[in-house]
Order: C-alpha cells, then structure tokens, then sequence
C-alpha cells in the first residue's frame, strides 16, 4: 500500500546512516544539539567493508560514540526505534542497498537516497519496491530534508552558522517543497525572513524520477495541523505541478499554496534548455515554468510574477493570517549555541593556541616537501647527494661541495669495522635471537658510547678548547694523565703506530687537500704523536680524526659564525655522524645473519671465568 501521509520526523525521529559519513553525521548531531534534542538522531552507521566498531562524535561539548555495523539487519536489529535510513551509497550501490533497506518495512518509515546519477530504469524499480512496502523515499539526487526543532537529513540547511541564520533550530508554520537542495536552502532564508519560518522543508532532487513527488508532500504538509502555508518550488521539466493544482482544485488541499516554478528565462533562449538537474527539460509547452505558473495562479496558488516577489508575497500571506489570528506567533526563542569545531575557528581566525611543538627543519604541508626550505625536486635538480641532505636536515644550511664529500666520506669510513667490534657483535647476537631488523640494529647502536664510536663529540670539544686556549700537546697530554682522564679519540684496541688504519689516513689528507684550515687536526696528530711515544696504540683514531677535521670543517668553511659553529658542536652532532654511518654496517650484519640462517648464540661456558671460588673474591676493604 502508498505511504501513510503522518509526519515523518519528530524530536524522538532516529536514523541509520548507510555509509561512512563521518561529516554528515557530525552536522546531524549539531543541528540535534542546536535543536535540544534528547538523544542524537544517529542512531549508527552501516559499512560493510571495516568490522562492527565504533566513531567518535562531538554532542556539544562532549564526546559520544556512535556504533558502525557491518549490515542493516544487525543496526536495526540492535536499534529498533530507527524507522528513517538515509543512504549515501554511490550511484553505483545505491540501487542494491535501497532494495535491500526496503526488506525491512516492518521497522523503516523513509529512506533519504542521497546519490546522483542513478538509473533511471533503477529509480523506477526502487518506486515500485518502496510504494508496495510502503515505505517514502526522498531523493535520489537530493540533499534530503530539515524539520526544525526535530531532525535533519545530512547537510540539509548547509552549515550550523546558516542554520542558526534561517531559524532552523525551532519550527516555524511554513512547509516547502522544492526540487533542488540549493535552492532550498535559499526558500530557509526566504521564509525565515518573511514569516515565523520553516515547519518542514523537503527537497524531493533533480531526476525526472524522483522517489517522492510534491505533491505527496504537500497532503502531508496539508493533514498536519501545524503547518499554516504550503510552498511550492517547482522547476521546468515534468507535470507534478499540474497535480498539486489538481488537489487544489478538488479541495484535497485547503492551505494556502504560495508558489513559483523557477525557469522562466527559459524562453530567451531559440532552443529547449537542459537546466542543472536530469528533470528540469521541459518536453512540451505544458512543461515550460511560464505555463505552469499559470496554470498554478489560475487553481489559486499565490504566484508572484517573479522570483524576486516571492518572499514579498509569501509575507503578505502570513501578515493577513497572523493578523487574522489564524497564525499563532511564539515568542522568540533565545538563539542557541553548538560550540564551534577547532579547526574551523582557526580557520576563521577566531581562536589561536601556542603550538606544542615547534619544528624547523622540515615541512611537509605544501606541494612539495621541503628540506630546510629547499623544495625535494630541487635537491634533486642541484643533485646536493646524502652530504647536502644531511647538512640541510642537521644544519639548516647548505655547506660547500668539499664538505658535503668529506661528510659522505664520514659516512663511507664509517660504515662498518667488521663482525667483532661491539656494535656488530650485539647486532649479530640480537639477530640471531630471531629478532627484527630494527631490535637487531638498536641493540647495535646502543653500544656506541665513550669506548666505542662515541668518543666524536667529546674529542671535539677537549681538542677545540685546547686549541683555543693554546695549549702545547705535551702540556695537554700531561694535564689529562694529572686528572686521570682518558683522551678522547685518542687509542684503539687493534690499530697502531705499526698498523696504522687507513681510514684515519683517508680522512686525515682530504682534510689537508680541501680544508681552507686544519689547526684542530694539527693539534691531533702533535697529540698522537706525544701518546704513541708512551704506547703505539694511542693513535689519533677513526673518531678523534674526524672530530678534530669537524670542528676545523664548521669554523672555516664560512657557513657558521664561530658562535653558530660551537653551538653545532655543542649540540652533539657528530656522534650522529658514526650512528648514522655504522647503522649501514649493522643492517647488512642483521641481513648477513638472516641470510646464513645463523641459530641462537650461545656463548661457550670455556670462554667465560667463573669466579665462584671464594679465592677470586675482591679482598675485603680493611
Ligand atoms: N690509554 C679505545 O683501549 C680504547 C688512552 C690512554 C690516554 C687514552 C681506549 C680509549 C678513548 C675513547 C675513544 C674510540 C678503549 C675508539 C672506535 C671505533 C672502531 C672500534 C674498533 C670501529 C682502547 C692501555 C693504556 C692505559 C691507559 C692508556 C688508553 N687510552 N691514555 N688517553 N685515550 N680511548 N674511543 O687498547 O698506563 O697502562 O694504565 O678508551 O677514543 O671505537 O675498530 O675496534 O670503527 O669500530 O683497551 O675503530 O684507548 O687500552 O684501556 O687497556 O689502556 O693506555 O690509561 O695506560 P685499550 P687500555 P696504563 S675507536
């Protein structure tokens, strides 16, 4: 049987959303909020491609959760006071999860199909199934509906501060109906403006076969004792408007209809236009928007001659009725508040906050990221290596080509020392206790410190002050041994005067070969030479050379001013240089052990001292 004509939205109306909809629903629940509802509208989502879980929503201030479920049956099922389902599928599912909602007549009331572009032989079908259950269906190619005080489909009414604009927050005596959601947000403003404002407002979309006509409105708008005007807001294209006139006419409709049929210009143009909407072509002269006003003004709707008079004229016709008393006027309620969305206000430039974090080196929020302001093509373009990225990401500058080399030289030299220094024997071990890649290669890195790979910075400083204050080598040598201090990159466990290691060499000439000044490394090699006079494996080693070449690097290749130099240095930037070199080593060790199949390690008990015999006890203290 056809649709009831009983209202179909109250304060207790509750929805399923058929879709992920997360803004829509938000805008739903604001416009609830606005209207002091007692329970959100939502009563859930249906998504069948994520599990049944739960979204977070704003109610006013608060947070509520509101539950997705996987199909229909179940949201129903769980809430059996939803009879409304506004469905935001696509115009390719829209058809199949409309008919699967029209199964469900015993619960669902209406259902608001959202979609554009359906079908038409679909739509038609969808009318067919919704009319023998009974069911009304508003859309598709539509916004939906607002009925202020009670419920919302969607965005009807466009944002909260429009909302609050065209009064939409409480009910007024005026119900439209139109074809286009635009314009129906234009018919809130008119009648908010011209009357005491919207009771309900419908828009029934743009196809030629929309699921729900005018004219199934307007009895319902008709029957129900609130509504005091009918509007009508028909469009060229179509004969729905010659039914309304018909109920008119016959006395099934006794409000006053203000109406008008927008596409009036239609006739200036020598051919039939195609207005915005499937629907809105007129196909014969009865269709045209001239012929149907007419004809509306004759069955004795209130048509302005055009459209600029309709609020004049629809404020005339509840002017005589209020004064006539057959339009109770309330007073006005206190406007009410939703809070604003964050974002939003800062977007309008309402609110600010202190940031929590402030970054300078990197922005990834434009077109391009951008590296110390340098977009990522052009660090291509100027081919700027891993030296250049670095010295921009760590320095926030670029530095000369020579020093973006000797840093990738760090890098390189860095890279790995093989299996038996600490950091690869951790590293080994930890991949070989079947852990990943990334336990495997901080186990490794977690070694680095004053005895291995992470003398740099230190070194750095002893070598610089010393330098700055003058310091003879000897004197410096002596003044360490007085304080029982050990120099800083000063010493290896395998490499000596008499095995030297190449890398020192390496780094040690191109510094000589391109460095605009070496005072730094001078001050090491006089030191190294002091040190293996005592012992041949007290040599400048890999870490003590490259701290040394650093702090004569950032003081004299004109980028840094002495302060910005020492600073860099103080910060501890060159540990970073031996983590970020070995980390090359002790991933391809982690691989090497993945690859070999290596077991877990177990250390052999021969290679260990068990101390337990009390003779090899510390003596006690006297
Ligand atoms: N003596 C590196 O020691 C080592 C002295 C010193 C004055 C010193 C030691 C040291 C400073 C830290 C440093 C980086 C622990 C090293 C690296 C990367 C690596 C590693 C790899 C790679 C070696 C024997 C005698 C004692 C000491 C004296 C020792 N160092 N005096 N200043 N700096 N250096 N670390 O051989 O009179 O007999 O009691 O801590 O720069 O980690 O390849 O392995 O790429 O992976 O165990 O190259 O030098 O010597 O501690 O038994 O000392 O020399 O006081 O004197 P050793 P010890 P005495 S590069």
């Amino acid at each position: 049987g056809a649709a009831s004509s009983k209202p179909l939205f109250s304060t207790e109306t509750r929805a399923i959303i058929y879709g992920l909809q997360p803004r829509a629903v938000q805008e739903m629940l604001d416009f609830d909020y606005l209207c002091k509802r007692k329970v959100p509208s939502v009563a859930g989502m249906v998504f069948p491609f994520s599990g049944n879980h739960f979204q977070k929503f704003y109610w006013g201030k608060e947070e509520v959760m509101v539950p997705v479920y996987t199909n229909l049956r179940d949201a129903l099922h769980k809430h059996t006071e939803v009879d409304v389902m506004i469905n935001f599928a696509s115009f390719r599912s829209a058809y199949s999860s409309t008919m699967d909602a029209l199964q469900h007549a015993d619960q669902l009331r209406t259902i608001a199909i959202i979609a554009e572009g359906i079908p038409e032989l679909q739509t038609r079908l969808l009318e067919r199934a919704a009319d023998k259950a009974g069911i009304h269906i508003i859309g598709p190619a539509t916004v939906g509906g607002i009925k202020p005080g009670c419920f919302r489909i969607g965005n009807t009414g466009g944002m909260i501060d429009n909302i609050i604009r065209s009064k939409l927050y409480r009910p007024g005596s005026v119900a439209y109906v139109s074809r286009s959601g635009g314009m129906s947000n234009e018919l809130n403003n008119i009648i908010s403006q011209h009357t005491n404002g919207v009771y309900e407002g419908v828009a029934i979309g743009g196809d030629r076969y929309p699921g729900s006509v005018f004219l199934d409105h307007l009895l319902r708008f008709n029957d129900d004792p609130a509504v005091k005007i009918l509007v009508l807001l028909g469009e060229v294209g179509g004969r729905e408007e010659y039914k309304v006139c018909e109920a008119i006419e016959s006395g099934r409709i006794t409000k006053p209809v203000v109406a008008w049929c927008i596409g009036t210009c239609a006739k200036i143009f020598p051919y039939e236009v195609q207005f915005g909407h499937a629907g809105a072509l007129a196909n014969a002269l009865s269709e045209t928007a001239e012929a149907k006003n007419s004809a509306m003004r004759k069955a004795g709707c209130f048509v302005p001659n055009s459209f600029d008079g309709f609020g004049d004229l629809l404020g005339a016709v509840y002017g005589t009725m209020a004064s006539n008393s057959l339009i109770q006027v309330d007073p006005e309620p206190p406007v009410p508040k939703v809070p604003m969305d964050f974002n939003w206000a800062k977007q309008l430039g309402l609110v600010r906050k202190p940031a929590a974090f402030v970054s300078s080196i990197c922005d990834d929020r434009g077109e391009e990221l951008l590296y110390a302001g340098m977009p990522i093509s052009k660090v291509f373009e100027e081919d700027v290596g891993v030296g250049g990225v670095l010295s921009l990401l760590w320095f926030k500058r670029r530095l000369p080509i020579y020093a973006t080399k000797f840093i990738e030289m760090i890098l390189m030299v860095t890279a790995d020392h093989g299996p038996a220094v600490s950091g690869a024997h951790n590293t080994i071990v930890c991949a070989r206790a079947g852990k990943d890649l990334i336990s495997s290669l901080t186990s490794g890195l977690l070694t680095i410190g004053p005895r291995f790979g992470g003398a740099l910075d230190e070194a750095a400083i002893l070598f610089r002050d010393a330098v700055d204050r003058g310091e003879d080598a000897k004197a410096f040598v002596k003044t360490m041994r007085e304080q029982n201090k050990l120099i800083m990159g000063i010493g290896h466990k395998i490499k000596s005067v008499t095995n030297p290691d190449m890398r020192v060499t390496i780094i040690k000439e191109y510094a000589k070969k391109h460095f605009p000044a070496t005072d730094v490394l001078d001050f090491g090699i006089a030191v190294e030479q002091v040190t293996t006079q005592k012992k041949a494996n007290l040599i400048l080693n890999v870490d003590g050379c490259i701290a040394c070449c650093f702090v004569d690097l950032v003081r004299n290749c004109g980028a840094f001013t002495r302060e910005e130099a020492d600073e860099a240095l103080s910060n501890g930037c060159l540990n970073g240089l031996f983590v970020l070199g070995r980390s090359i080593g002790f991933i391809g060790h982690f691989l090497d052990q993945k690859r070999l199949k290596q077991g877990l390690y177990r250390h052999p008990w021969d290679d260990i001292s068990y101390l337990s015999n009390p003779d090899s006890s510390p003596p006690m203290q006297q």
